[in-house]
């Protein structure tokens, strides 16, 4: 099976993480989103990556649909649950999935106030989440699943921020932090994207151009005005 990627795309790595938590082996294809080959834009009815190109050679598009493809294809992440249970997790699925974009775009913010302004969608989905956490590790139990799989780069793209700038999107969420330490540690959040990524992550979204590239790179990578611990300065 092969995935045709952008690499800082987090529609790709929610499906390359279920891959790799389910240990499915994959070749992976970058193009250029700004240089489309002709091939993809044959193959991708949307022009939009992910696509997912089958053994059997059928490509399917749309990160949804390939998830579920990917969840009743091979042996499931999480089997044995109830019809109300896998529509539950298909819900808190699209929570994360339909904020990736908002957050790619409040991580361009051109100042505080853009800033602010476009966290505000996001910091209401991380609201809700916090409300919905439990006391297991991941999401569901104590075992990775599909909505641990499509939170994963929000919450790794979060942390790079963090590390690198000291804005904290997650903010005074526990459970929320608890849930993305775990998750990090999986090694999923490394395991589904290339070597280079944080390095393009890095490029794209904290350079001179944006609020928080240019607050990375006062103090040696942290906003001395937003910093509430030592630990990140
Ligand atoms: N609804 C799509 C969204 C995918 C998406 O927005 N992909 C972006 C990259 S992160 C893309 O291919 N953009 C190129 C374009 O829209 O022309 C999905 O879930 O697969």
């Amino acid at each position: 099976m092969k995935i045709v990627s952008f690499k800082i795309c987090p529609f790709v790595q929610r499906v390359t993480a279920l891959l790799e938590a389910k240990n499915i082996p994959y070749e992976i294809d970058f193009i250029s989103l700004s240089d489309k080959p002709q091939w993809f834009l044959d193959i991708s009815p949307s022009g939009q990556v992910p696509v997912l190109i089958t053994d059997g050679g059928k490509a399917l598009f749309e990160s949804d649909a390939i998830v579920e493809y990917i969840e009743e294809a091979f042996p499931a992440l999480q089997p044995n649950i109830t019809l109300e249970e896998k529509a539950t997790n298909r819900a808190w699925s699209y929570l994360a999935s339909k904020n990736y974009l908002v957050q790619c775009s409040a991580q361009r913010s051109p100042n505080a106030e853009v800033l602010a302004e476009r966290s505000k969608k996001l910091d209401q989905a991380f609201d809700k989440i916090e409300g919905q956490l439990g006391g297991t590790a991941y999401f569901g139990g104590e075992t990775v699943g599909m909505v641990d799989v499509a939170w994963l780069p929000l919450l790794h793209r979060a942390n790079i921020i963090e590390r690198k700038s000291c804005h904290d999107f997650i903010g005074d969420r526990p459970k929320l932090k608890k849930w993305q330490k775990q998750l990090l540690e999986t090694k999923l959040a490394e395991q589904s994207v290339s070597c280079d990524f944080e390095d393009r992550f890095v490029d794209f979204y904290l350079s001179d151009q944006t609020y928080l590239g240019r607050g990375s790179a006062i103090n040696s990578g942290c906003f001395s005005e937003n910093c509430a611990t030592d630990a990140c300065c």
